[in-house]
């Protein structure tokens, strides 16, 4: 796979192209971000991102996790010692998941966002926004209550982190795209230069195919779940084997491999006894959809392999969560 493929396969949208296309021109030396509000457990959605880090790993770039204890702070996640016990929680099973320990840096927020400096550029971002802008891009980002003054602040801040962190590309799912957005027009204003940004795709939830899995109704899946719950959830999910009347293949359990399981197996196959035709084995997301599209592929043999291939994922963050427990 070649270098821009492997930063941008399985993302919804990268800004822009011709940036990204320079990135994997020379991607020595180059640094890559995401930021996560500390959350004691990783959930999928977490670990999709995950996912495009170790892509960039892989493809030679340097990778910060920016533990974005003060954002959690202003989007109302809890006391921020509450949130910074959590933030070393994370850092551990991010670890565990596989990102690389010699090429990640973890970063707290707190670390350099209370520094002059910042406060002076976050003042003057402050100034240069509109309110109703800086509601816009936090839209996505916010639970639904009603907007505070941090809720304005916390985007503001998200943009300067590009800059403070000087990473030349942001990392986010599509719900950070107004962030990113609002970012590359103004960080030019405060005399620093805009980057680019790569963004992955939302995963429906599990149920229904629909909405983001992070969110609190709905099937989650997270570094907590047992064997069994895995098995259970993934069994009761959404797995139409055919297109919806618009064409799509809306089928949360394909999309858990194509962005889940793909990406980090060379090889998925599923085990079935002979009599029903024996394994069968795919070297990518396609032929498996393909597959099952065509009634080669059974849903409940799909679902016994994603169970299992889910399980071996998150097995490690499990037992690093077990340990730091009963610590
Ligand atoms: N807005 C993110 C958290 C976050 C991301 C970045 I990239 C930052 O620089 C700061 C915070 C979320 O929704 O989790």
């Amino acid at each position: 796979m070649d270098t821009y493929e492997l930063l941008t396969r399985n993302a919804a949208e990268v800004v822009t192209e011709e940036e990204v296309e320079a990135l994997a021109d020379d991607p020595d030396g180059k640094r890559a971000y995401v930021g996560y509000e500390p959350s004691g457990v990783l959930h999928l959605g977490h670990l999709l991102t995950a996912n495009k880090l170790i892509d960039l790993q892989d493809a030679g770039l340097e990778v910060v996790v920016l533990l974005a204890d003060v954002h959690a702070y202003l989007n109302g996640k809890g006391s921020f010692e509450e949130i910074r016990d959590t933030a070393e929680q994370m850092k551990e099973q991010f670890l565990a998941y596989g990102l690389d320990d010699d090429q990640t840096e973890f970063v707290l927020g707190s670390d350099y966002q209370l520094d002059d400096d910042y406060e002076l550029d976050l003042h003057e971002l402050e100034l240069a926004t509109s309110l109703n802008r800086a509601q816009r891009a936090m839209a996505e980002i916010q639970g639904g209550e009603t907007a505070k003054v941090s809720h304005v602040v916390y985007p503001l801040m998200q943009a300067l982190d590009i800059e403070y962190l000087d990473v030349d590309v942001a990392v986010g799912g599509m719900d950070q795209r107004k962030v990113h957005m609002l970012a590359r027009e103004e960080l030019p204003s405060l005399g620093y230069e805009k980057r680019p940004a790569i963004h992955t795709p939302i995963v429906g939830d599990l149920g229904t195919g629909e909405g983001k899995m992070s969110s609190s109704e709905g099937i989650t899946i997270s570094m907590e779940d047992s064997t069994e719950d895995l098995e259970e959830k993934v069994n009761s999910a959404f797995c139409p084997p055919t297109r919806d009347p618009e064409g799509d293949l809306v089928n949360p359990v394909l999309e858990l491999f194509q962005y889940h399981v793909f990406p980090r197996f060379e090889e998925v196959v599923v085990e079935r006894p002979d009599e029903y035709g024996g394994n069968l084995e795919y070297d990518d997301y396609e032929a498996l959809a393909a597959d099952l599209e065509a009634g080669e592929l059974h849903p409940a043999d799909a679902k016994g392999a994603l169970a299992d291939y889910l399980d071996e994922l998150i097995a490690p963050g499990r037992q690093r969560l077990r340990e730091l427990r009963s610590e």
